[in-house]
């Protein structure tokens, strides 16, 4: 389990982030070539035979990773800060979603709205368990709620991953509501 982890946030970081510290060369969809992530595991000394890797991305709790159908190409389903277009169709979202953050960023937050920071959109939860999971990684989580058909309403586009994360541009304070 804990070569799991290791290998997650290796493929985390190369897939999203830096595919060059790795080698890897991502194509405009964010895919790369399996065997050429099995070298990049070998060499950096972690597990690389395909199996492991299949079982990652299978059992991954958050489905972070997908294998193309063929399982020759590999991406990270969302996340990145490197330039990649998902393709992802624009959707009408639930009437609520969530985000799970830190008292320390509220000020900022009910100030500017949630920004995306460093990644490409902020990143909405459909639930609140989610939200608190993903506010958790900082400290004791904050949870907001966001009027997700009040912005659908007034033209705000919202994405969704295969693995039910919600994704938009920005959320005003407006729509922000602490729960
Ligand atoms: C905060 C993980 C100040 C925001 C998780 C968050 C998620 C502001 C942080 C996914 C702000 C950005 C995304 C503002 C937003 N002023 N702080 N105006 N607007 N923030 O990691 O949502 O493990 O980029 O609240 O589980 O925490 O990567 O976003 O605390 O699904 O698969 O700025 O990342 O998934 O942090 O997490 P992040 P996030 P993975």
């Amino acid at each position: 389990m804990a070569d799991y982890v290791r290998i997650s946030k290796a493929l985390s970081y190369w897939l999203r982030h830096q595919p060059d510290a790795a080698s890897l060369m991502l194509d405009p969809q964010g895919w790369t070539n399996v065997d050429d992530v099995l070298a990049a595991l070998s060499r950096n000394a972690l597990p690389n035979d395909i199996d492991t890797l299949l079982a990652l991305v299978e059992h991954s709790d958050k489905q972070r990773f997908e294998l193309s159908p063929d399982l020759q190409r590999l991406r990270a389903r969302q996340g990145h800060s490197v330039a990649v277009d998902l393709a992802l169709a624009p959707t009408q979202p639930p009437e609520t979603l969530y985000h799970g953050t830190i008292e320390r960023f509220l000020a900022a937050i009910m100030t500017d709205g949630l920004q995306k920071m460093r990644r490409h959109h902020v990143h909405l939860s459909p639930d609140v368990q989610t939200a608190e999971r993903v506010g958790a990684r900082r400290g004791a989580p904050v949870l907001l709620a966001i009027d997700a058909a009040g912005m659908h309403a007034h033209s705000h586009s919202f994405f969704v991953t295969e693995n039910q994360v919600w994704l938009t541009d920005a959320v005003p304070p407006l729509y922000l509501r602490r729960l």
